[in-house]
């Protein structure tokens, strides 16, 4: 059957009753410039796992915080939208006290571990810097335990802070590190579990590492539009121009 148009109003109707707006010719509109946006396939997928608890920044923006502090042991799983050079920074803690560096009432010493991979190829290895900041019990004496504990830099999460004398991580074993289930639930396929020298008595590490292109080969992605967003909750004195 022939379709019938009539133009009403600014109408458009069609022979099965559909209406639609029609559009008119009106006063040329101001526009910008058009702005490719990312959408979510531009996006790759973070997992990260820590025993126990961790929180990671990108390029000095605060990105994953573990849900769980301490037991049991989960997989955090988030988008994240990639820019290269792309540094991240991760402070990873051991449940510890912090006197005494041992857990489940002060009768035990925790050990620690921990791994990420990301959808760009990103993966943990000893090319990361891991530094310790909270050490104990010292010696591994859990009878009157004592622990030491170093000032963490209030920069360390930046992407120019100088970790250039920090110590390299350390790669241990699936079997040393003993994760549950939800690692094996994700995808970790070519990262490997990272920690300092010991899994058991340093207790709150600090990891970085720079990546300065897709380590899967991907195309470095478009320079998207980036919102700042400010979380550091600054006074009004020092916003209130
Ligand atoms: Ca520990
Ligand atoms: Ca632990």
């Amino acid at each position: 059957m022939k379709m019938r148009q009539l133009t009403m109003c600014g109408l458009l109707i069609l022979s099965g009753g559909l209406v639609v707006a029609q559009q008119k010719p009106g006063p040329e509109r101001k526009r910008g410039p058009r702005i490719a946006k990312p959408r979510i396939t531009d996006t790759v997928k973070a997992n990260v796992y820590a025993d126990n608890w961790f929180k990671l920044y990108i390029n000095g923006n605060l990105v994953a915080v573990d849900s769980i502090s301490f037991i049991p042991h989960n997989v955090v799983s988030v988008d994240i939208l990639p820019e290269y050079p792309m540094t991240i920074a991760v402070m990873a803690k051991d449940n510890a006290d912090p006197k005494t560096g041992l857990e489940y009432n002060n009768s035990n010493i925790g050990d620690a571990g921990f791994i990420l991979k990301f959808g760009d190829g990103t993966v943990t290895d000893a090319s990361w810097k891991a530094k310790s900041f909270f050490r104990g019990p010292l010696n591994g004496k859990v009878q009157g335990a004592t622990t030491q504990h170093w000032d963490i830099p209030k920069d360390w999460m930046v992407t120019d802070f100088d970790d250039s004398t920090w110590p390299q991580a350390v790669e241990h074993t699936e079997q040393a590190v003993d994760p549950k289930q939800p690692y094996y639930e994700n995808d970790f396929k070519g990262a490997k579990w990272i920690w300092t020298q010991d899994l058991a008595l340093d207790n709150t590490v600090i990891f970085r590492k720079t990546i300065k292109s897709p380590p899967n080969g991907d195309p470095l992605p478009k320079t998207w539009p980036r919102g700042v967003i400010d979380a550091s909750e600054k006074p009004a004195s020092q916003t209130n121009q």
